[in-house]
């Protein structure tokens, strides 16, 4: 048990403290400023909470009361301090609250305004730890400013999430598809959605800030590099606060423990728990017919696909047959279902369900074109622009398309006749939400008290009660913190495509020709970038959707390299397998590839580089069972330039087996650090390391992309008999081989399920080649 946090009065006003933190405030405006015990390191001074208002000055903390409560929420018990700053003549009060808990490394705080008049108050923004534009206030770095990363968020799904240096401009994503607001034009000014990381190197600390609630208002961290400054504030749509009215910001959170990666993990947790994050038991996988068959799928193509499953169960074990955007008649028309097929929505998810496999549908029902019969009888669902049309939420599909109103009741009603229908009339179990910004563009709704992320919480719990517990919603073109608690699983990057990139790495520094649109920023590079950047959402938020895998030969311009790249980044992540491919066409060597991520590792790796990079190289998974031991790390060369690199691994002391698993080859035991040479241009190495115990075991296997985390289930090594035992699973390939060292010994005999087997004998590994369709245990004696 984690001692309790304390508290006490110091000079200046109350402080908190815990095992990690010390929060130290002054009564006299409000301020605080975090400690991180371990290295005493203090970055931010006076950090100050202030609040925005339309049309009068910012409203500041004064001389404040204060006073400190035991507390206790999702993340446990604590202590939780309160200041407050009556400001009579403004006609408000102010409070803000700091809660420390016993067990964990950050503090959270949050501020609130009163409206003490007798009119509303129109609020902008709540600043909730906002450095002061002064000298002392001045963030505390070691690095020049140039030198700095910052790690920023997406505000959805296909947003870019990436480091930058401090010297770099932010991604140039334009509004509203992918970010709230127009992007920052001079370098080193960063928008982060949720949360954001800064981290300085010459120090080796790092600061994280984020919020940990998104129920009602949009919280961006906003990071000045050259001026040395942060500022966390949730943004309130200008929402009016009545007479007698209090409007809180959301908590958000404020680490200094650990670096960047641990801090992201450790916020993930924290965000999952105040939010009451659904993480399905296991991550589904499936067929999707997006990528190979685009808007002009038709009936026939998702029947061949579904026979093909059906006579290939043992090599695609998929629960999930997704039928993607070309279905229906117009995008707000769901229910009306065009030529491509003839014999019905609820036909097709009933054939599908014969197979064996959940039906599954996409849908964009946050989004009405302006060519649907929806927006011609219902005009008053979209969201207003200033000038009362509607705003337009995105232009696609050759058409305008608005964002839905989901603080109307008519439009939330029609929401549930449309689930109603797709669920419970046509079948499907599985729902694919796709374009859900929609609903979270700035503007006006029917309910002016209401925030764009409450209209957007508020539709989506319609969907959700509708579709009900049971059956799986996958989020996409959504909001991350606002969501979780709605999805099972999320899209958490940019579309995948059957190509690498579409913009360079220079392209996409540069803020011309314009900013950016979705169109940009899709591509094979992208998705990974992504799914390497967020995997720590991965089995917190909600199971990460990475998007597609593409394996095809045909219709591609992706090498087998890359090819492999894309396989390796969304196996390690651990999220959802969706294969994209037209399956009849696809050779029995690349099928294998989809085999080898079948079914999804049960955790996700970590990018150990998130912050140095912006698209990460290095991704480690860490498995710790006793008889296998082993550390799983994809290595890739995403050189900016496109070359052919040399990639060096350093590796933990000790002596360990090596084993490549896309080149398959043992390359013996190895200390310090190994070497692959002149690796591909967006290529990559897969290597299992093993300690090395001088002992006869297991030192590689072919099945699965885990390299043994799934399709080794057990191992003994018996000394006085001399014998070696492993138990395998069918994870994977039917087809494997199995490395294992002889330590120096001779193999007298193998057996695989007590039948002899041969063992080619490869220098110091020995190599068993079998097929398992079910548990085989394989004994060698030696
Ligand atoms: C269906 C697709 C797939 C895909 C989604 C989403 O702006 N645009 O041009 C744009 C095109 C496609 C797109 C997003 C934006 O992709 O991510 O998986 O479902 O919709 O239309």
């Amino acid at each position: 048990m984690a001692e309790p946090a304390a508290s006490g009065l110091g000079r200046n006003g109350p402080w908190l403290q815990n095992r990690w933190l010390r929060v130290e405030t002054r009564q006299d405006d409000g301020s605080i400023s975090p400690v991180a015990l371990d290295g005493a390191f203090r970055p931010a001074e006076r950090a100050l909470a202030w609040i925005e208002v339309d049309g009068e000055p910012p409203l500041r903390f004064e001389r404040t009361d204060y006073d400190v409560q035991p507390h206790e929420d999702a993340l446990g018990k604590g202590r939780r301090l309160a200041l407050t700053s009556a400001i009579g003549r403004r006609g408000v009060r102010l409070r803000r609250e700091v809660v420390l808990h016993d067990g964990h490394p950050y503090c959270l705080t949050r501020v609130a305004v009163t409206n003490e008049r007798r009119d509303p108050l129109q609020v902008r923004a709540l600043h909730v730890f906002s450095t002061p534009d002064e000298p002392r206030g001045r963030l505390r770095l070691q690095a020049k400013p140039a030198d700095l990363r910052v790690w920023r968020n997406g505000w959805q799904s296909w947003a870019p999430t990436m480091s930058f240096g401090g010297a770099q401009l932010d991604a140039q994503s334009a509004p509203p598809v992918l970010s709230p607001e127009p992007p920052h034009g001079e370098p080193g000014r960063f928008a982060s959605d949720d949360v954001g990381v800064l981290f300085d190197p010459a120090a080796g600390r790092s600061l994280l800030a984020g919020c940990v609630t998104a129920c009602d208002l949009l919280t961006q961290v906003f990071v000045d590099a050259p001026g040395r400054l942060i500022d966390a504030r949730c943004l309130a749509d200008g929402v009016g606060v009545a007479p007698g009215e209090t409007l809180w910001s959301e908590w958000v959170a404020i680490d200094l423990a650990g670096g960047p990666t641990e801090q992201l993990e450790h916020y993930g947790d924290a965000l999952g728990r105040m939010m009451g994050a659904r993480v399905p038991a296991s991550t589904p996988a499936g067929w999707c017919s997006w990528y190979y068959f685009f808007t002009g799928v038709t009936e026939d193509d998702v029947v061949r696909n579904l026979r093909f499953l059906e006579g290939h169960r043992r090599e695609l074990p998929v629960q999930t047959v997704q039928i993607d955007d070309g279905y229906q008649a117009d995008i707000g028309d769901w229910l009306t279902v065009n030529e491509k097929f003839p014999r019905g929505m609820g036909w097709l998810a009933s054939e599908i369900k014969r197979a064996g496999y959940t039906p599954g549908l996409w849908l964009a029902p946050f989004l009405l074109a302006e060519s649907s019969r929806t927006y011609a009888e219902h005009a008053e669902w979209a969201v207003k622009g200033d000038d009362g049309t509607p705003a337009l939420a995105i232009f696609g599909w050759e058409r305008r398309n608005f964002g839905l109103d989901g603080s109307h009741p008519e439009a939330r009603a029609w929401l549930q006749r449309l689930f109603r229908e797709v669920c419970d009339g046509w079948g499907y179990g599985y729902v694919k939400l796709d374009f859900l910004f929609g609903a979270a563009i700035a503007g006006r709704r029917h309910d002016p008290h209401t925030t764009r992320i409450r209209a957007y919480r508020d539709a989506l719990a319609v969907v959700r009660d509708t579709v009900g517990p049971e059956r799986f919603i996958l989020g996409c073109g959504s909001l991350m913190a606002p969501s979780v608690g709605m999805f099972d699983g999320n899209r958490i990057g940019p579309d995948v495509a059957p190509f690498w990139r579409k913009l360079t790495h220079e392209e996409r520094q540069q803020p011309h020709p314009r900013p950016r649109l979705v169109e940009d920023e899709m591509g094979a590079e992208v998705a990974i970038r992504n799914t390497l950047q967020r995997s720590w959402m991965h089995g917190r938020l909600w199971a990460n959707d990475p998007d597609c895998l593409l394996v095809r030969t045909d219709r591609t311009k992706l090498t087998l390299e890359e090819t492999r790249t894309l396989a390796t980044a969304i196996g390690l992540s651990a999220g959802m397998m969706l294969a994209s491919d037209d399956l009849d066409q696809v050779p029995a060597d690349r099928l294998d590839i989809i085999s080898m991520l079948l079914p999804p590792l049960p955790r996700a790796a970590t990018p150990v580089d998130l912050i140095e990079r912006d698209v990460p190289e290095h991704y480690e998974l860490v498995d710790g069972r006793v008889f296998d031991p082993l550390r799983l790390v994809g290595l890739f060369n995403f050189d900016y330039h496109d070359e052919t690199r040399d990639l060096a691994l350093a590796l933990p002391p000790g002596r360990w087996h090596a084993f490549e698993l896309w080149g398959e080859q043992y390359l013996g035991v190895v200390e310090g650090s190994v070497t692959f040479a002149s690796v591909e241009a967006h290529g990559c190495r897969l290597i299992a390391l093993r300690p090395d115990d001088g002992r006869p075991r297991v030192v590689g296997t072919t099945a699965h992309i885990g390299a043994g985390i799934l399709d080794i289930t057990g191992q003994r090594w018996d000394g006085d008999a001399r014998r070696l035992t492993v138990e395998i699973a069918s994870a994977g390939k039917r087809r494997r081989r199995v490395y294992v060292t002889t330590a120096g010994l001779r193999v007298r005999r193998a057996l695989l399920d007590g039948s002899p087997i041969e063992v080619a004998s490869r220098g110091n590994v020995v190599v068993c080649e079998f097929d398992a369709d079910g548990e085989r245990r394989l004994e060698m004696a030696f």
